[in-house]
């Protein structure tokens, strides 16, 4: 029998995940689960021939420079790859994969749980309670806005897209959606999704604004001063998807001008800090990167690392390969 893969996990995955990675491979804890620094990265990239990695490592070029000769795969643990440079391991023939897919349902609940929060100022409520503040019901009190029938623009409709589009719609909302390619028609039928080519056109119009795209070079700051003041004073901005995506700093100007009227955001443009200008007030609602925060997709999550994994061994290309960007 061949030597088994030398499988090194950047932090401390489910105790199933680590366990069945553990029978299957020469599998590699970090059973303190801290960060690693660049250095302690490169010396796994060294000796691993699969390095499983999460948002928390940054995989630059210089991390895959030191990569060994062994070095096959960069299996990481999670959508996004926006934190591994994927032309400089192509370069070394080293394959990028991720997890689609498994987290969709959860990141979608997540965006949802924002707007419904934002929206009907759920934690404003819950705050005067546990302060022992409820004077007692009135007319005017605590008045939120609608979600039926207002209107909700998705920036990105990819599996995290249309699984919030099949949850607004559920609520009432009028969906509608901004996209590299526009889906086809039946997609649409079945979400009621009006597809708009021009970001600046959809903006205006919209109550809620949801990020569901990835991080890249092209959607950097895409929620940018200008196309935030696009936004209708009364509407607000919900990201789930990466903090890059938005100018905080001008999304922090455009909130102390009311020119925009509530966020709710679970990533931050320079995570784990957070911009002082978003803390503490009632119309932020502010999450700590948890959309897919679940005993079940973080578990679905490591079964997707394993097949990639388990494919590459067996001599198949890992089914969640991520292509390089054309240069
Ligand atoms: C993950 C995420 O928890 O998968 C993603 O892209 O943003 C998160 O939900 C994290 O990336 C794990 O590496």
């Amino acid at each position: 029998m061949s030597a088994r893969l030398k499988v090194i996990l950047t932090r401390r995955l489910p105790d199933s995940v680590e366990t069945r990675m553990r029978e299957l491979f020469d599998a590699e804890l970090n059973l303190d689960d801290h960060a690693m620094g660049k250095d302690e990265l490169k010396a796994a990239v060294a000796r691993a021939d699969v390095l499983v990695p999460t948002i928390t490592d940054v995989i630059d070029a210089e991390v895959i420079e030191a990569a060994g000769d062994r070095l096959r795969l960069i299996a990481n643990f999670g959508a996004g790859v926006d934190h591994i440079d994927i032309a400089a391991a192509a370069a070394r023939k080293i394959i990028v994969s991720n997890t689609p897919g498994v987290l969709a349902e959860d990141t979608a609940d997540m965006a949802m749980a924002l707007i419904l929060a934002v929206r009907r100022r759920l934690i404003e409520g819950a705050a005067l309670m546990s302060q022992g503040d409820f004077a007692g019901w009135t007319p005017t009190a605590m008045l939120g806005r609608r979600l039926w029938g207002s209107r909700l623009g998705i920036v990105g409709m990819g599996r995290i897209g249309q699984a919030l589009a099949r949850r607004a719609k559920a609520f009432g909302m009028q969906v509608h959606y901004h996209n590299r390619h526009r889906l086809n028609v039946g997609l649409e039928e079945e979400l009621g999704a009006t597809y708009w080519d021009s970001l600046e056109a959809m903006l205006p119009r919209m109550d809620v604004v949801s990020l569901n795209c990835p991080a890249t070079p092209e959607t950097y700051h895409l929620m940018s001063a200008e196309r935030l003041a696009l936004m209708k004073p009364d509407a607000v901005l919900i990201n789930t998807a990466r903090g890059e995506v938005v100018d905080e700093a001008a999304l922090v100007a455009a909130l102390d001008r009311r020119a925009l009227a509530g966020a709710g955001l679970d990533v931050y443009e320079h995570e784990p800090a957070v911009n002082p200008g978003l803390v503490n007030r009632p119309e932020v609602v502010l999450m700590p990167h948890m959309a897919s925060a679940t005993q079940e997709s973080r578990e679905d999550m490591g079964e997707r690392v394993i097949l990639n994994i388990k494919t590459l061994e067996n001599g198949h290309r890992p089914p969640d390969r991520l292509l390089p960007p054309m240069a």
